[in-house]
């Protein structure tokens, strides 16, 4: 819909604290997005349903221990493997030809990727490019919010994010941490703890930049959606106007 035939989906994440609304909200971002004519996706990190995510989802319910830099080091594996999924697919489409061609182009191949001159874009790069906007629930900046509330160096945080794809537009639904306390209610989980949470709030401050939008979260359901998808369709038009794709953190 509108915009050249080759244009670019947008980078769109939703941040904030635990039960500001992000998860409800992305949701219904995602169904208004494709209502009016747009392909969208809906991601969330971490994600729970790789290896690496198992180990972190099982760290969150207290099933075990992790020292904190290694969990902030899964948090961010767990972004990076989007990449290895289409490394995947290409090695296991070459090994097929690799039957017929003794060995040679998957040789090449692997050798090339293995100098690091990688062929393979990742899989969050090629949605884009093929104009599907993607909605991501969390990503690097809870990364860095949540593992410097533990009082871990905020550049150290940063630094294994370098060279993910930069948001073009960040939303942080903000809500004080009392506030969110008081909404149903926390599951249980590791940080769903009120003296973190603010703490958390605290390290999001110094992450917000140009990209970021900031909507109250302690509006009703329908007025934050309502911003929300104002927000994103305008990112959308910028990014099928030609803005380009950049890295983290730019
Ligand atoms: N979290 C999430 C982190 O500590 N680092 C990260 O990189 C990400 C993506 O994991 F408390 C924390 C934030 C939250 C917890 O997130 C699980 P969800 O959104 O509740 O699944």
């Amino acid at each position: 819909r509108g915009g050249k035939a080759d244009s670019r989906g947008a980078l769109v994440v939703l941040e904030g604290l635990d039960r500001c609304g992000k998860t409800t909200q992305s949701t219904r971002l995602v169904k208004n997005l494709e209502r009016v004519g747009y392909s969208a996706e809906l991601w969330r990190f971490p994600d729970r349903t790789t290896s690496v995510g198992k180990m972190i989802s099982s760290y969150l319910s207290n099933e075990s221990q992790l020292d904190d830099h290694t969990i902030h080091l899964l948090f961010s594996a767990n972004r990076w493997e989007k990449r290895l999924v289409m490394l995947f697919f290409v090695v296991r489409n070459l090994a097929k030809i690799d039957q017929d061609e003794n060995n040679v182009w998957l040789q090449n191949v692997l050798g090339i990727i293995s100098t690091g001159q990688t062929l393979v874009k990742s899989l969050m790069e090629s949605k884009l490019k093929s104009g599907t906007t993607l909605v991501v629930d969390r990503y690097s900046y809870s990364g860095v919010a949540f593992s410097s509330a533990k009082g871990l160096d905020i550049e150290w945080c940063k630094a294994p994010e370098i060279g993910l794809l930069a948001p073009d537009l960040v939303v942080y639904l903000d809500i004080p941490p009392e506030k969110a306390a008081e909404r149903g209610g926390y599951g249980g989980e590791r940080y769903e703890q009120l003296e973190f949470q603010k703490k958390v709030g605290q390290n999001y401050q110094v992450l917000h930049g140009p990209t970021w939008k900031i909507i109250d979260a302690c509006s009703s359901m329908e007025e934050v959606e309502e911003q929300l998808q104002k927000m994103v369709l305008d990112c959308v038009k910028t990014c099928q106007e030609g803005k380009p794709l950049s890295c983290l953190w730019s």
